[in-house]
Protein backbone atom coordinates (compact mmCIF):
# COMPACT_ATOMS: atom_id res chain seq x y z
CA UNK A 1 0.00 0.00 0.00
CA UNK A 2 0.72 3.54 -0.56
CA UNK A 3 0.28 6.91 1.22
CA UNK A 4 1.30 10.26 -0.05
CA UNK A 5 4.09 12.87 1.19
CA UNK A 6 2.47 16.56 2.76
CA UNK A 7 1.47 18.74 -0.14
CA UNK A 8 0.68 22.23 -0.77
CA UNK A 9 -1.12 24.17 2.47
CA UNK A 10 -1.05 20.35 4.53
CA UNK A 11 1.64 20.34 6.59
CA UNK A 12 0.61 16.67 7.69
CA UNK A 13 -0.61 13.68 4.96
CA UNK A 14 -2.47 10.57 7.26
CA UNK A 15 -2.43 8.60 4.12
CA UNK A 16 1.23 8.37 4.39
CA UNK A 17 0.75 8.00 8.18
CA UNK A 18 -0.86 5.39 7.57
CA UNK A 19 1.21 3.87 5.26
CA UNK A 20 4.03 4.05 7.65
CA UNK A 21 2.26 2.70 10.98
CA UNK A 22 1.14 -0.21 8.49
CA UNK A 23 4.53 -1.07 6.77
CA UNK A 24 5.39 -4.22 7.99
CA UNK A 25 2.39 -5.46 9.92
CA UNK A 26 1.27 -8.85 9.06
CA UNK A 27 -2.93 -9.14 8.77
CA UNK A 28 -4.83 -12.26 8.58
CA UNK A 29 -1.26 -13.56 7.14
CA UNK A 30 -0.96 -10.52 4.69
CA UNK A 31 2.15 -9.21 4.91
CA UNK A 32 1.73 -5.12 4.41
CA UNK A 33 4.56 -3.01 2.72
CA UNK A 34 3.97 0.08 3.24
CA UNK A 35 5.25 3.28 1.14
CA UNK A 36 5.18 6.97 0.99
CA UNK A 37 5.49 8.16 -2.66
CA UNK A 38 5.55 11.61 -4.27
CA UNK A 39 2.90 14.23 -4.96
CA UNK A 40 4.75 14.39 -8.24
CA UNK A 41 3.20 14.28 -11.68
CA UNK A 42 6.44 13.52 -12.91
CA UNK A 43 7.86 11.49 -10.49
CA UNK A 44 4.99 9.36 -9.12
CA UNK A 45 4.82 6.50 -12.11
CA UNK A 46 8.54 5.48 -10.98
CA UNK A 47 7.60 5.52 -7.41
CA UNK A 48 4.95 3.19 -8.20
CA UNK A 49 6.63 0.93 -10.64
CA UNK A 50 9.84 0.44 -8.34
CA UNK A 51 7.38 -0.17 -5.31
CA UNK A 52 5.47 -3.13 -7.27
CA UNK A 53 8.55 -4.59 -8.64
CA UNK A 54 10.47 -4.49 -4.76
CA UNK A 55 7.70 -6.08 -3.05
CA UNK A 56 5.61 -7.83 -6.29
CA UNK A 57 2.16 -7.53 -4.66
CA UNK A 58 -1.12 -9.41 -4.85
CA UNK A 59 -3.19 -6.29 -3.38
CA UNK A 60 -2.34 -2.80 -4.13
CA UNK A 61 -4.40 -0.50 -2.25
CA UNK A 62 -3.24 3.59 -2.92
CA UNK A 63 -4.44 6.25 0.23
CA UNK A 64 -4.72 9.59 -0.53
CA UNK A 65 -6.21 12.66 1.64
CA UNK A 66 -9.41 14.33 0.61
CA UNK A 67 -10.10 17.19 2.77
CA UNK A 68 -13.30 18.01 3.79
CA UNK A 69 -14.94 14.75 3.35
CA UNK A 70 -16.87 12.90 5.86
CA UNK A 71 -16.14 9.54 5.25
CA UNK A 72 -13.89 6.78 3.49
CA UNK A 73 -14.35 7.07 -0.30
CA UNK A 74 -13.37 3.21 -2.18
CA UNK A 75 -12.96 4.94 -5.65
CA UNK A 76 -13.74 2.64 -8.49
CA UNK A 77 -12.30 4.51 -11.17
CA UNK A 78 -9.02 6.27 -12.65
CA UNK A 79 -9.96 8.55 -15.76
CA UNK A 80 -6.45 9.38 -18.08
CA UNK A 81 -6.26 12.81 -17.36
CA UNK A 82 -4.03 15.26 -15.32
CA UNK A 83 -5.69 18.92 -14.33
CA UNK A 84 -4.29 20.42 -11.28
CA UNK A 85 -1.59 22.04 -9.09
CA UNK A 86 0.74 22.82 -8.12
CA UNK A 87 2.19 19.48 -6.98
CA UNK A 88 5.27 19.36 -4.83
CA UNK A 89 7.48 20.30 -7.79
CA UNK A 90 5.33 23.11 -8.84
CA UNK A 91 3.81 21.75 -11.51
CA UNK A 92 0.25 22.45 -13.13
CA UNK A 93 -1.33 20.38 -14.86
CA UNK A 94 -4.13 21.45 -17.60
CA UNK A 95 -5.97 18.90 -19.40
CA UNK A 96 -2.99 16.53 -20.28
CA UNK A 97 -3.16 12.59 -20.73
CA UNK A 98 -1.32 10.54 -18.01
CA UNK A 99 -0.16 8.32 -20.62
CA UNK A 100 -0.80 9.50 -24.05
CA UNK A 101 -1.66 6.19 -25.72
CA UNK A 102 -3.22 4.59 -22.57
CA UNK A 103 -7.24 3.91 -22.49
CA UNK A 104 -9.75 6.69 -21.03
CA UNK A 105 -9.94 4.73 -18.04
CA UNK A 106 -9.47 2.21 -15.82
CA UNK A 107 -12.28 0.37 -12.60
CA UNK A 108 -10.72 -0.58 -9.44
CA UNK A 109 -10.41 -4.45 -9.42
CA UNK A 110 -10.09 -4.75 -5.71
CA UNK A 111 -14.00 -5.40 -4.72
CA UNK A 112 -15.40 -1.73 -3.99
CA UNK A 113 -18.60 -2.54 -3.12
CA UNK A 114 -17.18 -5.15 -0.41
CA UNK A 115 -15.14 -3.00 1.20
CA UNK A 116 -17.88 -0.57 1.60
CA UNK A 117 -20.11 -2.95 2.91
CA UNK A 118 -17.20 -4.49 5.39
CA UNK A 119 -16.31 -0.52 6.68
CA UNK A 120 -20.27 0.61 7.08
CA UNK A 121 -20.70 -2.61 9.06
CA UNK A 122 -18.02 -1.99 11.74
CA UNK A 123 -19.31 1.48 11.89
CA UNK A 124 -17.00 3.21 10.02
CA UNK A 125 -18.54 5.98 7.44
CA UNK A 126 -17.84 4.88 3.70
CA UNK A 127 -19.11 5.23 0.32
CA UNK A 128 -18.18 4.18 -3.18
CA UNK A 129 -16.67 6.79 -5.03
CA UNK A 130 -17.26 7.91 -9.08
CA UNK A 131 -13.93 10.37 -9.28
CA UNK A 132 -11.09 10.05 -7.73
CA UNK A 133 -10.67 13.84 -9.04
CA UNK A 134 -7.89 14.69 -11.58
CA UNK A 135 -4.65 15.20 -8.99
CA UNK A 136 -2.24 13.18 -7.93
CA UNK A 137 -4.48 10.17 -6.56
CA UNK A 138 -6.62 9.88 -9.54
CA UNK A 139 -2.62 10.03 -11.75
CA UNK A 140 -1.81 7.22 -8.78
CA UNK A 141 -4.67 5.48 -9.44
CA UNK A 142 -4.39 5.47 -12.95
CA UNK A 143 -0.50 4.52 -13.26
CA UNK A 144 -0.68 1.84 -10.88
CA UNK A 145 -3.98 -0.18 -13.00
CA UNK A 146 -1.98 0.99 -16.28
CA UNK A 147 1.36 -1.20 -14.92
CA UNK A 148 -0.55 -3.57 -13.70
CA UNK A 149 -2.81 -3.91 -17.15
CA UNK A 150 0.28 -3.81 -19.51
CA UNK A 151 2.78 -6.16 -17.36
CA UNK A 152 -0.23 -7.94 -17.23
CA UNK A 153 0.44 -8.55 -12.87
CA UNK A 154 -1.48 -11.13 -11.15
CA UNK A 155 -2.42 -8.28 -8.59
CA UNK A 156 -5.49 -6.48 -8.05
CA UNK A 157 -5.39 -2.54 -7.72
CA UNK A 158 -7.72 0.30 -5.71
CA UNK A 159 -7.52 3.55 -4.40
CA UNK A 160 -9.03 5.48 -1.11
CA UNK A 161 -9.56 8.80 0.16
CA UNK A 162 -9.64 9.26 3.39
CA UNK A 163 -10.45 11.98 5.36
CA UNK A 164 -8.22 14.86 7.82
CA UNK A 165 -7.67 13.23 11.27
CA UNK A 166 -10.13 14.02 13.91
CA UNK A 167 -6.61 16.51 15.21
CA UNK A 168 -5.69 17.87 11.83
CA UNK A 169 -9.13 18.97 11.65
CA UNK A 170 -9.12 20.61 15.26
CA UNK A 171 -6.00 22.91 13.84
CA UNK A 172 -7.83 23.98 11.11
CA UNK A 173 -9.54 27.62 11.01
CA UNK A 174 -12.34 27.17 13.59
CA UNK A 175 -14.75 28.59 10.60
CA UNK A 176 -13.12 27.01 7.62
CA UNK A 177 -16.44 24.48 6.54
CA UNK A 178 -19.44 25.88 6.40
CA UNK A 179 -18.99 28.17 9.52
CA UNK A 180 -17.40 25.10 11.21
CA UNK A 181 -13.86 23.12 12.36
CA UNK A 182 -13.51 20.67 8.76
CA UNK A 183 -14.88 17.38 9.82
CA UNK A 184 -12.02 14.47 10.83
CA UNK A 185 -11.67 10.65 11.21
CA UNK A 186 -9.39 9.68 14.60
CA UNK A 187 -6.32 8.10 12.73
CA UNK A 188 -6.83 4.94 14.33
CA UNK A 189 -10.23 4.60 12.73
CA UNK A 190 -8.33 5.28 9.19
CA UNK A 191 -6.14 2.69 9.97
CA UNK A 192 -8.51 0.03 11.02
CA UNK A 193 -10.54 1.15 7.99
CA UNK A 194 -7.31 0.35 5.79
CA UNK A 195 -6.88 -3.00 7.75
CA UNK A 196 -10.61 -3.90 6.71
CA UNK A 197 -9.95 -3.21 3.38
CA UNK A 198 -6.82 -5.29 2.86
CA UNK A 199 -8.82 -8.40 4.72
CA UNK A 200 -11.69 -8.03 2.64
CA UNK A 201 -9.58 -7.90 -0.76
CA UNK A 202 -7.54 -10.73 0.44
CA UNK A 203 -10.58 -12.92 0.85
CA UNK A 204 -12.09 -12.14 -2.54
CA UNK A 205 -8.73 -13.08 -4.08
CA UNK A 206 -8.32 -16.11 -2.24
CA UNK A 207 -12.77 -17.09 -3.05
CA UNK A 208 -11.80 -16.01 -7.26
CA UNK A 209 -8.48 -18.43 -6.70
CA UNK A 210 -10.68 -21.60 -5.97
N1 LIG B 1 -4.38 13.81 -1.97
C1 LIG B 1 -4.27 14.45 -3.26
C2 LIG B 1 -2.88 14.18 -3.73
C3 LIG B 1 -2.12 13.76 -2.51
C4 LIG B 1 -3.16 13.43 -1.53
O1 LIG B 1 -2.98 12.89 -0.42
C5 LIG B 1 -5.38 14.04 -4.23
O2 LIG B 1 -6.52 13.77 -3.78
O3 LIG B 1 -5.17 14.02 -5.45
Amino acid sequence: MTGFEPYKDEKFNPSGEVASRLNGRVINGIEVHGAIIPVSFKRVRDAIAKNIEEVKPKIIINLGLSPKITCIRVERVAINIMDGGPDNDGYTATDEPIVSDGPAAYFATIPVKKIVEALRKEGIPAIVSNSAGTFLCNCTMYHTLHYIATKKLDAIAGFMHIPYTLKQAAEKPPRSFLGMPPPGMPIDIIEKAIEIAIKVSAEYLRSRSL
